[in-house]
């Protein structure tokens, strides 16, 4: 039984495969696309680019999760994410906001978006799931062992699956007990946070112990690190912008493995991806 806004979305999409939500970064120093779309103006048309090439949803955040960023404070999150939120939603576009914050949540729903995309799965502020209790709406809780100022720290698992599949579980038993309900609940194994690549391609492999959970999941493998280091020797890793092949890859694996849901910059490379994996099979 998930929420009637996940169902909506699993429905509607035209494509076999994962519903695919594509990524607006409002900041200056995202590892893949920075500066990029910093303007409001530019964000927009972006986030609308993005739906017409297939995304369902667009995931518009304001901090960069970048290891070793440093946070940008409320007031400046507020006014990057709220006025973007609010053009996109007014469009129809079904948004979420990815932000660690309880009050930038709350003014971006009210601002029109739909889901809370939190990194920490509510761990960085305790407000977070109050909110998520309050406002019913759908929440991607990540697994996450703390801030991107110290990333590689706590990169230390026996299992990576099964102690983030633990991990998740405990988030999902707090939420449930602030009042939350299960069919809001969305669970990611936050590939990249606090994990080598080593720990990356192992989750990948294991991608089915955290399907197995029971709640859809969504998978975040766009252009990061490890798909750059792949087959390459160092010095001559894939650039952010060259991994939407790898990524589109990492989007076929995760439809196999019964993934509700990919986040990505290249709305296009992973919709062609998918569409000729379905023809495959079907
Ligand atoms: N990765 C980033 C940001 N937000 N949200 C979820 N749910 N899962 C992820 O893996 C994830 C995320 C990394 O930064 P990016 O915005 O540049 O991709």
């Amino acid at each position: 039984m998930s929420h009637p806004l996940l169902d909506r979305l699993t429905a509607e999409r035209t494509h076999p495969g994962p519903v695919v939500m594509g990524v607006v970064n409002v900041t200056p120093d995202s590892f893949s696309d920075g500066g990029q779309w910093f303007d409001e103006d530019a964000a927009v048309a972006h986030g609308r680019g993005l739906v017409a090439a297939g995304a369902a949803v667009v995931d518009v955040g304001g901090e960069s999760t970048r290891p070793g960023a440093s946070r940008p404070d409320e007031a400046e999150e507020l006014r990057r994410v709220v006025p973007v939120v609010h053009a996109l939603a007014g469009e129809g576009a079904v948004v979420s906001v990815d932000t660690m914050r309880a009050s930038v949540a709350a003014a971006a729903l009210e601002a029109g978006a739909a889901i809370v995309n939190d990194v920490s799965g509510g761990l960085a502020d305790p407000a977070m799931a109050e909110l998520v209790a309050s406002s019913g709406a759908p929440f991607v809780v990540m697994h996450w062992r703390g801030h991107s100022t110290d990333m590689y720290g706590p990169a230390q698992y026996d299992d990576v699956a099964g102690e983030v599949a633990a991990e998740l579980e405990g988030r999902v038993a707090t939420l449930l007990e602030a009042g939350a309900t299960r069919d809001q609940l969305v669970l990611d194994p936050g590939i990249g946070f606090a994990k080598t690549a080593d720990h990356n391609w192992e989750l990948l492999r294991d991608l089915g112990r955290i399907v197995d959970l029971g709640l859809p999941v969504l998978l975040g493998t766009s252009r990061k690190g490890f798909l750059g280091k792949v087959g390459r020797v160092e010095g001559q890793e894939r650039r952010a912008t060259e991994r939407d092949v790898a990524t589109a890859v990492t989007s076929v694996h995760a439809a196999a493995a019964g993934v509700w849901c990919v986040r990505v910059h290249d709305v296009t490379a992973t919709v062609d991806a998918l569409d000729v994996a379905g023809a495959l099979r079907s």
